[in-house]
């Protein structure tokens, strides 16, 4: 058969054939449920915040444990990521969740670069996801993908409103994470102070153009209770690990002198909202929506700095292999005009060392004709002097020799004539 044959029946003249019996197709979506089930899930969870301000408190609570973590202390030179991975079985289902909490943050006196961390973490993850999919051999599904499906952002239950160090963080955070604010440690404020603060959030939210994570409501079974959640955000939550006894039930609790705060009591807080939405209703979508969107943007963004498109400037399709030849001729001619210019460049350097060789040869020249010439005065002077002092010796022999004939003769006429030789012997210069 042709393959436009083919083409034809699954196109737009594709029967649809009644059965006469039951095949078993049915149950693919039971398939892809076990297949999904016996893999396990992976969701990560980053937790944003000044330090003590319940972020570690928080995270037990909502997954009913004590996970490791040692408070962090106030002298921070920087703002920190601690990432602590762990499993979780709840009923048949596996859970790899990641926590990854700032240490240190807002702790500095500048706080200008304190979002960078937390961006450059956030782009890390997905730096390792898009080199895994780039490999020629990718295991993907067993990959441990470390991609942050939701950041919670603590906000501190000042009343006031948003502290510029969260304003700058969420705006740098808004397109690379899905953000759930939320108002730590609640029940340091009032209920009146609580409707007025999380207005004045939202309206700082909305005129500063950040982004949050907002609950979907396309999938119509949970359109509802996300639409209703969604006008409650930013939750003011309460956390606490500690159970006290309620009536005759236990519950997490916090005990203060004038009474007790209940953490799952939504009249107390907003603490149980956040867990339904977080991990009952929207875990998938938040993966999905790290995936799709934030993990998409990131991929495109690189792909493109890499120097990869879709279409080519007549916006015609560019596949992958046409721009990865366009990009290797780039290449190669650059390469080549380098090697030119290096080229070139040693040729002058070449050029230039000869000079200074020749100039170093004509200065020694110089230097041993001047060393010639005083050698050679200094020769002749000595020569000169050498001259002078063999006269002298002449005289000096002939003198003597006019001496010894003088002392001769006078040894024979006599010692009268003594005085007579020493006075000639003191003219000659020997007394
Ligand atoms: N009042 C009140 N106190 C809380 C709440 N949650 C936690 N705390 C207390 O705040 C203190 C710090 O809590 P942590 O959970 O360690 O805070 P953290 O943000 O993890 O702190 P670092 O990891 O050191 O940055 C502890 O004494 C907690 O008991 C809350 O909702 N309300
Ligand atoms: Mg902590």
């Amino acid at each position: 058969m042709a393959a436009t044959d083919i083409a034809r029946q699954v196109g737009e003249g594709c029967r649809t054939v009644p059965l006469a019996g039951h095949v078993g197709f049915d149950s693919l979506p039971d398939q892809l449920v076990n297949k999904s089930v016996s893999q396990g899930f992976c969701f990560n969870i980053l937790c944003v915040g000044e330090t003590g301000l319940g972020k570690s408190t928080l995270m037990d609570t909502l997954f009913n444990t004590k996970f490791e973590g040692e408070p962090a202390t106030h002298t921070q030179p920087g703002v920190q990521l601690r990432s602590n991975t762990y499993d979780l079985q709840e009923s048949n289902v596996g859970l790899k969740l990641t926590i990854v909490s700032t240490v240190g943050f807002g702790d500095q006196i500048n706080k200008e670069d304190s979002y960078k961390p937390i961006v450059e973490f956030i782009d890390a993850q997905f730096e390792a996801y898009l080199q895994e999919e780039l490999k020629i051999r990718r295991v993907l599904h067993a990959y441990h993908d470390s991609r942050i499906h939701a950041c919670l952002y603590f906000i501190a239950p000042t009343g006031h409103s948003l502290k510029s160090l969260d304003l700058v963080t969420m705006k740098k955070l808004d397109s690379k994470v899905n953000i759930i604010p939320i108002i730590a440690k609640s029940d340091a404020i009032s209920k009146s102070e609580l409707t007025k603060f999380k207005i004045k959030i939202t309206s700082e939210l909305v005129s500063n153009g950040v982004q949050i994570y907002q609950f979907p409501t396309d999938d119509e079974s949970v359109a509802e209770i996300n639409g209703t959640m969604n006008a409650h955000l930013p939750f003011a939550v309460i956390g606490s690990t500690e159970e006290l006894k309620i009536g005759n039930k236990m519950m997490k609790a916090r005990q203060y002198p004038w009474g007790t705060v209940q953490v799952e009591n939504e009249a107390h807080c907003d603490f149980v909202k956040l867990r339904e939405m977080l991990i009952r209703v929207n875990m998938e979508d938040l993966r999905e929506q790290t995936h799709s969107r934030h993990y998409e943007l990131y991929r495109r963004c690189k792909l493109e700095e890499m120097g990869f498109q879709d279409t080519d400037p007549d916006s015609k399709p560019f596949s992958l292999q046409e721009t990865y030849e366009a990009k290797r001729n780039e290449f190669l001619g650059e390469l080549q005009k380098k090697e030119e210019e290096m080229r070139q460049m040693f040729v002058q350097r070449v050029k230039e060392k000869e000079a200074e060789l020749k100039e170093a040869e004509k200065e020694l020249h110089e230097k041993f004709d001047r060393l010639k010439k005083l050698h050679q005065d200094e020769k002749k002077k000595l020569e000169d002097k050498k001259k002078s002092l063999d006269d002298e010796v002449n005289a000096f022999k002939q003198r003597k020799t006019a001496a010894e004939l003088l002392q001769s003769q006078g040894s024979q006429a006599g010692g009268s004539q003594t005085l007579k030789r020493d006075k000639e012997k003191k003219n000659l210069g020997f007394l």
